[in-house]
């Protein structure tokens, strides 16, 4: 299923380019944003310099690809898409594109900006053969240190810029602890998102999880405790979805396991007790204590900064556990770094919204250069774009949520909760919209959907629910009849019932 206002979005930009033929450079730009719409969801990873953004990139790509730690190229924003062969190039602030050539350092790509430095570029594209990025684009950012600098004022610029042709649909937002300029970036890039705010294109990550608790091997129960805090913060829950716990590096590196380190891992894990505890003591320790095992200083290290010293105890423990194999092992890391609800977070609240996403994102654009450019015919189609806003149900849905987050709605806390569920807010599947579990079948959709329904309309037509209610009412009433309706078509018990929205995408795994 398409979402019809993609149509309708991609219609609006060609009739755009037809009123303007006569003027190439707003063509070119009315085009970039056609681009946009046509292509796959932009995802960026933000967040203060060093909260792990290329690492857990890397995780996600299931490939060591970005750079991390130091090197010119953590300070340009780097773009990563799926190309039939790996491409790099460069677009400098001036001057034409060019093709970069780079190296592989230890599956890392080292690019090459020769005499260039990171300031003169504005952004570089890595085109690269990866399944993981057949349904999504990367977007690496540079940290963001203090707006001072001109690296973070550029990434900052990137993310937060109105409404631009090259602007990410999505934020995955890495913080390590929750610092007031998280919140000031927060709060700018809601403030500029699509014209009204816009808090649904956003997830925050608690990042490296795994020093939360000193890498004692229960960290990251710490850190999903912290990150439920976080969650529940009245101000944070108006910026962001949801916030997650990821240790990065964990997932990265068990994305990436070689059988060489799964061996090493496993004659750690083999030693006697007070042996494997007395080296594990300290990542000090680890790599200078000589003789416990066969592993040179060079390999121990190594072992340290994929797994981190967290990592090498989890390892341990789970091979003493069981993980007898390479793939067992990076499965139980993975599973353990917080990796896969993340990617939940991905698919439930920005890839079975993709379509709408990029709708929301490029119209507000496109309407911005009309209104700056205007000519004979131009009232039009900023006619047809306010029309589409209007009655397109899944953006009303998207505005419904923005603003219940922002706590816009004078209904009880209940209320507002079973609201936002309905509307999309915990993800798109129809029984987890009315609050069923994920997989109930049709007929028990069906009935819950009636029941709230029932609900839902006498709260409309009360005469004591104040106004601004009784907009979200219709808007959740609507979105309860899409179900029931959807539920009808699921006629048989066998057939899973799904979104509402589009999901034919792979997860990148
Ligand atoms: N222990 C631990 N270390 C991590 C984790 N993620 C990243 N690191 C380390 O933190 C350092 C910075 O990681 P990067 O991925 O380069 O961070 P970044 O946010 O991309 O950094 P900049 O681009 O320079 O702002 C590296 O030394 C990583 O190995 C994690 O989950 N756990
Ligand atoms: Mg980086």
């Amino acid at each position: 299923m398409r979402e019809p206002a993609l149509t309708d979005a991609r219609r609006v930009a060609q009739e755009a380019l037809a009123l303007y033929a006569d003027d190439p450079a707003t063509r070119e730009m009315i085009s970039a944003y056609d681009r946009r719409l046509q292509g796959p969801l932009r995802i960026a990873l933000a967040g203060m310099v060093k909260a792990g953004k290329s690492t857990l990139l890397n995780a996600l790509l299931g490939e060591a690809l970005a750079a991390t730690d130091a090197g010119e190229c953590t300070r340009v924003v780097t773009w990563y898409r799926r190309a039939d062969s790996p491409s790099i190039t460069l677009h400098p602030r001036q001057g034409p594109p060019r093709r970069l050539p780079f190296q592989r350092d230890n599956g890392r790509v080292v690019l090459e900006l020769g005499a260039t430095t990171a300031e003169e570029v504005d952004w570089i594209d890595v085109g690269w053969p990866s399944e993981s990025l057949r349904s999504l684009i990367l977007i690496d950012t540079p940290g963001i240190a203090s707006l001072s600098t001109d690296v973070s004022a550029r990434a900052h610029g990137f993310l937060t810029q109105r409404s631009g042709a090259s602007a990410a649909d999505a934020v995955i937002y890495l913080m390590r602890h929750l610092h007031s300029s998280d919140r000031g970036f927060l709060e700018a890039f809601r403030d500029v998102s699509v014209g009204a705010s816009l808090t649904v294109n956003a997830v925050a990550v608690l990042s490296r999880a795994d020093e939360v608790g000193s890498a004692r091997i229960d960290s990251l129960v710490s850190a999903g405790q912290v990150a439920r805090r976080y969650a529940d913060d009245t101000e944070l829950r108006s910026l962001v979805l949801d916030v997650v716990p990821v240790a990065g590096l964990l997932a990265e590196a068990a994305r990436t396991l070689r059988e060489t380190e799964f061996r090493a891992l496993a004659e750690i894990a083999a030693l006697e007790r007070a042996a494997r505890e007395n080296l594990l003591v300290s990542a000090d320790r680890f790599a200078w204590v000589a003789g416990v095992t066969s592993l040179s200083e060079h390999r121990r290290r190594d072992l340290l900064s994929r797994f981190g010293l967290f990592g090498i105890r989890l390892s341990a423990a789970l091979i003493r556990g069981g993980a007898n194999t390479s793939t067992a092992l990076a499965e139980g890391l993975v599973e353990q770094s917080g990796l896969h609800a993340l990617q939940a977070l991905v698919r439930d609240h920005f890839r079975a919204r993709a379509d709408t996403l990029k709708v929301y994102g490029v119209l507000p654009g496109l309407e911005e250069l009309m209104r700056e450019r205007p000519r004979r015919g131009s009232d039009i189609l900023l006619a047809e774009i306010e029309r589409i806003f209007a009655t397109t149900h899944s953006l009303r849905e998207l505005a419904v949520l923005s603003r219940t987050r922002a706590g816009g709605y004078p209904l009880p806390a209940e209320q507002i909760a079973e609201a936002e569920r309905i509307v999309g807010g915990a993800g798109g599947t129809m029984a987890v919209r009315v609050g069923l579990a994920d997989g109930a079948d049709a007929p028990a959709v069906r009935a819950r959907a009636e029941e709230l329904l029932a609900r839902w309309r006498a709260l409309a037509e009360s005469p004591l629910t104040e106004r601004t209610a009784v907009g979200l009412c219709h808007v959740v009433i609507r979105s309860l009849e899409q179900v029931a309706a959807e539920t009808m078509r699921a006629d048989s018990p066998r057939r899973s019932i799904g979104r509402l929205l589009p999901d034919d995408v792979v997860l990148p795994r």
